[in-house]
């Protein structure tokens, strides 16, 4: 079993940014292993102005940054990498565009989309909803039957579960298949997101 797993932090767009900034470096200073910049409503300038302070942030703290959807964003800035989900642009193409060298995500939710995400050249997936969120809308649940089945496709990349995750519902049953958890709002809406991000890392980085 991986006994040292990734704490993944995916930023809100609710927050207004100067206090996401705050927060976002309260929890590398606590801990965090990756941080995507997740947007879906902001202009493209504010995006850019927006992702290139996160970006110098997080490599402040020797930590990655990553973009939700937007490869343009990515580009303009030199992220680390980019995240895509199952109607964004084709991995494939995502790949070419960004070369061998910057991290790849995927959104998977079933073994065949996981089994594509790695032929398309994914370095790691992320599968939600595990747990019920008002986070992101429509969002389907995925049981631990289907997360197991997406573990025995994946063999060689990380697997990020998402969604509605808490210290609480972390569990040994989800911990025994993940490699890391990706987190929005039991870190950054909560009065004291260092104190969560303890809380996450005590179960992740513990000695299994
Ligand atoms: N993808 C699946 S669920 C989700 C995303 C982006 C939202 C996760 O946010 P939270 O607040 O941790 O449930
Ligand atoms: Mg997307």
């Amino acid at each position: 079993m991986n006994s040292n797993k990734q704490l993944y932090l995916v930023t809100d767009h609710r927050i207004p940014f100067d206090l996401l900034e705050k927060k976002v470096k309260l929890c590398l200073e606590a801990g965090i292993d990756v941080l995507q910049y997740r947007n879906k409503y902001a202009d493209t300038r504010v995006q850019y102005e927006e992702s290139s302070r996160l970006k110098k942030l997080c490599h402040e703290f020797g930590v990655p940054f990553i973009i939700n959807d937007r490869i343009d964003v990515a580009l303009s800035i030199d992220a680390d990498g980019i995240h895509l989900g199952q109607s964004d642009m084709p991995l494939d193409i995502a790949r070419q565009l960004l070369g061998p060298d910057k991290l790849l995500g995927a959104s998977v939710h079933n073994s065949q989309e996981a089994y594509d995400a790695i032929k398309a050249g994914a370095d790691h997936v992320g599968v939600g909803a595990l747990f019920h969120t008002s986070t992101k809308v429509n969002t389907k649940l995925i049981s631990l039957i289907v997360l197991e089945e997406i573990r025995a496709t994946i063999k060689d990349i990380p697997i990020y579960g998402i969604g509605g995750i808490t210290p609480n519902n972390l569990t040994s049953e989800y911990l025994k298949i993940l490699d890391g958890a990706a987190i929005i709002s039991a870190i950054l809406n909560c009065s004291n997101p260092t104190t969560e991000v303890k809380k996450f890392n005590a179960l992740l980085k513990k000695q299994n």
